[in-house]
């Protein structure tokens, strides 16, 4: 039986009156995001549709999930926020926590003896604050929503920006910053601008090598790093409905790559097979009853570009299998045109690792289409050529693959096979020889690939593809490797070719688990009591951060002037700082020590305006805090880009910057902002980014009249006294202007608004 049942049995009871309604009330068919949207209103009362791209909105999600490293900060922001329970069902996962080294049972107790602290801070508040708990090895959070909480024509968010996975079961889930889920623990609304709407169209069928993991590759070629910003993705056509469901919740988990607010697909049978083998024939049964609700009405599809703000074709049958990188996901080459491409760049051509894992791909599909792979290289008396590191999505995922024999044939490749969690995703592995930091290649089925990300050396050049293509590029050792037109030299020197994978869509003999790692609340925690060490490393309770003033910022100091790409991992990096997430203080020592100074090019290397001196960033701004100087953070485009951590809005905060002003922020970031009570602002003439020079001061003219829609001026003051005057825009409306004047978001509900 599903959790909650009660909820979504209600969900759907109500569901098609609300639709009903938004369809009188937007006089037009409706795709599954409005449905799903429009069917979550905070407050239903409405006489006109919302503007897409344009209204701020509040919705009411039926669920929230938080991973561990999030969690902590959001729990400690809930625990301010003087409730005694949470409003709506809520989850904790320990995921992220665990390092891949040794191997699953090693590294899981070296996980439990390094973070227990942690885990059983997590733990008691979760008790306490009737949150469901899955423990250290349970599995990926968003493996785990899917297998045990997504349900069709839900909505969700998490403190994960891959929370969009579960969009793989029909649902509009959405990651957020721990502030935005602790508004909705506390019986709050939450708030998103409407998204726009993007069609996709799948056509055709997928075949051979080509996996669904292709089909975001592509749209991630198509759409760039922030092409899907401010919508929801909607896929559709046969092409959809013949794929399965855990490959459609690649495809939405990373949309996230694509800066879209979530991916979603409509309710079809693979979803209904999927529940039912996951145990929750209840919920299939359920949606059956109100199926066309829980798809887009049938005009949407039959004329799409009527109804979507943009719609992309795709067709399956043509797809080739992609590998998109380094350093971005976005970087999308067909794996015929690798050979060419990677010449060009430069790139190296020898793999040194296969990863197969994360998120986006540890279904128990996943790992059998990988393992026929991996069994054929030992078949065909071939020896791996790169070493292969597995992290299975779930406990079940990997209980019911090894009991299948699947990890059995990794193994015998020399797999490692690592803890049911991010791993080397997270920079959570102790790669060997990474401090040396050589130029090297690995391929891995992540969703992320920025620079240090997997093993923190800067010249590791991560590329991403389907688990089938990982096993075959690991198994050949090129990055070229064309598995449908070439040939491997086996260890008899004969001349080999890799059959086209194959697999079970889900287990033959179904999932089994023994221990699936879930610990449920108790009915009433109010005897708990949550203790958090005064001198602890990892845990600090958090103290408000200071109201605004109400006066325009003057003589402000350029802290860093970033530039290119700065994602929330060169803001708040994660690997080893993963140590410090329940610790503001101690973690604001990685506050933008990843971002590049525009002025000479290094990391965490800036000009100490009060020495003269080139420092590191955050000894630089402690140095500014205590002398009492504000201080200003200029970025590019997508600023942000990335994780949901909230840290990197938090530490800059907590350090005593008060504006990030860039070309363009990513969603996620940009909220997280507005809710710790930091002024981010944009350029309103792209091109003054230039003007900003090292020894700027920056003196706002018209901040004191703060209000919706209306631009901020700022005076730019140059070292041989020139100065220019630049407009900024913002998008804070009123709600969001009462953060900023209180401090935070937390401050004002702790006023009970
Ligand atoms: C990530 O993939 O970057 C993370 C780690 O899962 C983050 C969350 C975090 O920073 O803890 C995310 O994607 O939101
Ligand atoms: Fe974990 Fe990686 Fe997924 Fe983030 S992207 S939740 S680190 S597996």
């Amino acid at each position: 039986m599903a959790f909650n049942i009660e909820m979504i049995k209600k969900v759907y009871d109500e569901l098609k009156t609300k639709v009903d309604k938004a369809r009188e009330l937007t006089q037009s068919p409706l795709t599954l995001s409005e449905k799903i949207l429009y069917s979550h209103l905070w407050n239903d009362k409405l006489n006109s549709p919302f503007k897409r791209g344009e209204d701020y909105v509040d919705f009411a999600p039926d669920r929230i999930a938080c991973q561990d490293a999030t969690a902590q900060m959001a729990l400690l922001q809930f625990m301010q926020a003087g409730k005694s329970k949470v409003a709506v069902p809520t989850t904790v996962h320990c995921d992220h926590l665990i390092q891949a080294s040794l191997g699953a049972t090693k590294d899981l107790q070296s996980a439990l003896n390094n973070s227990n602290e942690v885990f059983n801070f997590l733990e008691s508040v979760s008790n306490k604050y009737g949150i469901g708990f899955w423990k250290p090895g349970a599995g990926i959070i968003h493996q785990v929503v899917l297998e045990n909480y997504a349900f069709p024509g839900g909505m969700m968010i998490g403190t994960d920006s891959h929370t969009v996975n579960a969009g793989g079961l029909g649902m509009v889930a959405i990651g957020v910053g721990g502030a935005d889920a602790v508004d909705v623990m506390a019986g709050m609304p939450w708030e998103l601008k409407f998204p726009k709407l993007i069609g996709v169209k799948l056509t055709g069928k997928l075949s051979g090598w080509t996996a669904p993991k292709d089909v975001i590759l592509k749209v991630a070629g198509i759409l760039t790093v922030k092409g899907g910003t401010g919508a929801i993705i909607e896929y559709f056509g046969p092409g959809a409905k013949s794929m399965s469901c855990t490959g459609k919740g690649t495809i939405c988990n990373m949309g996230a790559e694509v800066g879209a607010t979530t991916s979603t697909f409509g309710y079809d049978e693979s979803m209904e097979r999927y529940l039912r083998s996951t145990d929750r024939s209840d919920i299939a049964d359920a949606a059956n009853e109100v199926k066309e609700y829980l798809t887009a009405d049938p005009e949407v599809y039959e004329s799409p570009e009527k109804y979507f703000d943009q719609v992309i074709e795709i067709n399956l049958s043509e797809l080739m299998p992609h590998v998109n990188g380094p350093f971005s996901p976005d970087i999308a080459t067909p794996i015929n045109e690798m050979s060419a491409k990677s010449k060009e760049n430069d790139w190296p051509i020898k793999v040194e690792w296969g990863l197969i894992g994360s998120c986006t791909n540890s279904s128990y599909e996943d790992l059998s289409r990988a393992a026929s792979i991996a069994q054929q290289a030992i078949d065909k008396n071939l020896t791996t050529k790169a070493e292969f590191g597995i992290n299975p999505g779930s406990e079940q995922v990997r209980f019911t693959a090894e009991r299948d024999g699947f990890l059995n044939i990794f193994e015998n490749l020399n797999a490692k096979i690592f803890t049911n969690a991010c791993g080397p995703c997270i920079g959570q592995w102790a790669r060997q020889g990474a401090d040396l930091k050589e130029k090297n290649t690995i391929v891995h089925s992540f969703n992320r690939n920025f620079a240090k990300r997997a093993d923190g050396n800067p010249n590791t050049h991560a590329f991403v593809a389907s688990p089938e293509m990982v096993a075959a590029i690991a198994i050949s050792g090129r990055l070229d490797f064309n598995p449908l037109t070439d040939s491997l030299i086996n260890s008899e020197g004969e001349k080999v070719r890799l059959d086209e994978p194959t697999g079970w869509e889900l287990p033959p003999k179904g999932f089994e688990v023994e221990d699936s790692g879930y610990l449920e609340p108790v009915e009433d925690g109010s005897d708990i009591n949550v203790v958090v060490d005064k001198k602890s490393e990892r845990l600090q309770l958090l103290d408000p951060f200071k109201p605004w003033d109400g006066k325009n910022i003057n003589n402000a100091r350029l802290l860093i002037k970033a530039l290119g790409k700065c994602t929330t991992d060169h803001i708040s990096m994660a690997g080893p700082w993963l140590r410090y997430r329940g610790h503001l203080d101690n973690i604001s020592n990685n506050c933008l020590i990843g971002a590049v100074n525009a002025y000479n090019e290094k990391t965490n290397f800036v000009k100490n305006h009060l020495t003269g001196d080139y420092q590191g960033v955050p000894d630089t701004q402690r140095d500014y805090k205590k002398n009492g100087i504000d201080t200003v953070v200029v970025g590019d485009h997508n600023y942000g880009e990335g994780s949901s951590r909230e840290h990197a809005a938090m530490e800059p905060r907590h350090l005593g910057v008060k504006v990030v002003l860039v070309k363009s922020f990513a969603r996620i970031h940009e909220t997280n902002l507005k809710k710790q009570g930091m002024l981010g602002l944009t350029f309103s003439n792209e091109s003054d980014y230039d003007l900003i020079q090292e020894d700027d001061l920056f003196n706002f003219i018209d901040l004191e009249s703060f209000s919706p829609g209306k631009q901020i001026s700022i005076e730019i003051v140059h070292s041989d006294g020139s100065k220019d005057l630049i407009k900024t825009d913002h998008t804070y409306n009123n709600q969001q202007i009462e953060w900023y004047k209180e401090g935070s978001a937390l401050n004002l509900i702790k006023k009970g608004n």
